[in-house]
């Protein structure tokens, strides 16, 4: 027998056909506008100058189906790879520069799903194997990924219309491979599979049926997950001697612990949502931010909180006016009935609606306001 070069003609099985790629390509088509539409809302939370104050679970909700949406992508891409790769084998090799171009962009393609895909999952189990900043690196990869997506679906909407506008068929006579509706079964089942094992994570009712739901991976302490813990972040338990230092311009003020529990208290019920996917309901109990300023008779404005930890991406973080304004927005003294832990902040921490976890500073020790 003479040794060759596989081509496309020899990959004969059922399910390397252009109708289940149209309709793989289509369901990842939304799990990638999901994930990227949802992930600009996330960029803007983050270092955007604006962010809305209500509904309070409103980034709970564009976070759990960013990470979701990703999550569901991942048995939807390799299942879409496996329809698609005779067509590498595709002669001629290059042929034209149209052609060259072709295949180069969908090595951006598939480089940059990939790419997305994989630091986004080692992302939402807290993992970060590499050198570089997850979250830029993300964020560029975003636009490249959204970027080649949309020149693919161009080149291919001939063959995309083709594909969606016939009917899946029975298999073919005397075919002996997984017949084309068996496999588009088999992909959704492992795409509910993987959706069930982690939704858990900001899906209150699956808490209890997700095996792989990261939420708690390092315990959970006073009935929330713990993200950054005050060993990671090299702080220590504040003394009878530890005071907020409170600065607004031509002016500052001191307050101790004592003197913060002794303004009137208000307790909210808010979620912290995490970049990483997992949210979290909570009771806080603490001094709203506003009434704080009014007390020591500070004006209003932005409020800049820096944190007593002394390094660290998330030691500082921007109220903006109206998350300043908002009755929800507290100084948070206590988390579920009790004083916060540690690791939750203590002495006190920022907590208002809808902000993402990364923002919602701990073990406070600053508060500087410009009106
Ligand atoms: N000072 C400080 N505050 C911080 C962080 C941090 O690294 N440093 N991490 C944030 C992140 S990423 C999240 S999700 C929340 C988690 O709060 P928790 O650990 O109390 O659940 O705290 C936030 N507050
Ligand atoms: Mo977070």
């Amino acid at each position: 027998m003479k040794l060759r070069a596989p081509r496309q003609q020899d990959f004969t099985a059922d399910l390397h056909d252009v109708r289940v790629a149209a309709r793989l390509g289509l369901l990842l088509g939304i799990a990638f506008g999901l994930c990227f539409v949802t992930g600009l809302i996330s960029h803007i939370g983050q270092h955007g100058s604006w962010w809305p104050t209500r509904p309070v679970n409103f980034y709970r909700i564009t976070q759990g189906v960013h990470v979701l949406a990703g999550i569901a992508a991942v048995p939807l891409l390799l299942a879409k790879l496996w329809t698609v790769y005779p067509i590498l084998f595709a002669r001629p090799v290059f042929g034209s520069v149209a052609r060259a171009l072709e295949r180069a962009s969908i090595l951006i393609l598939i480089a940059a799903a990939f790419f997305q895909l994989a630091t986004g999952l080692f992302n939402s189990a807290q993992s970060y194997p590499w050198t570089f900043t997850f979250v830029p690196t993300h964020y560029a990869g975003a636009w490249l990924a959204a970027g080649a997506i949309i020149l693919h679906i161009a080149a291919k909407l001939p063959k995309i219309r083709e594909g969606l506008g016939s009917p899946v068929g029975a298999p073919e006579p005397g075919s002996r491979s997984l017949s084309r509706r068996s496999f588009l079964a088999t992909t959704g089942f492992a795409v509910g599979a993987a959706f069930v094992a982690t939704a858990g994570a900001t899906v209150p009712w699956l808490y209890r049926v997700s095996p792989l739901s990261w939420r708690s991976a390092n315990g959970g302490e006073q009935g929330l997950p713990i993200n950054r813990t005050a060993q990671s972040a090299q702080v220590t338990r504040a003394g009878d001697d530890w005071r907020l230092a409170i600065h607004w311009p031509g002016s500052s003020k001191q307050l101790s612990r004592a003197e913060l529990a002794a303004l009137p208290q208000r307790t909210h019920v808010l979620p912290i949502a995490c970049v990483e996917g997992w949210s979290q309901t909570a009771t806080w109990s603490g001094v709203p931010v506003s009434e704080l300023l009014r007390a020591v008779g500070a004006p209003t404005g932005e409020v800049r909180v820096t944190s007593m930890e002394k390094a660290g991406q998330y030691r500082t973080s921007v109220l903006h006016p109206d998350h300043v304004r908002d009755p929800l927005t507290l100084l948070a003294l206590q988390i579920n009935g009790a004083d916060l832990s540690l690791n939750h902040g203590y002495p006190c921490r920022i907590i208002a609606a809808t902000r993402p976890g990364v923002t919602q500073t701990k073990w406070v020790g600053e508060l500087r306001v410009r009106p």
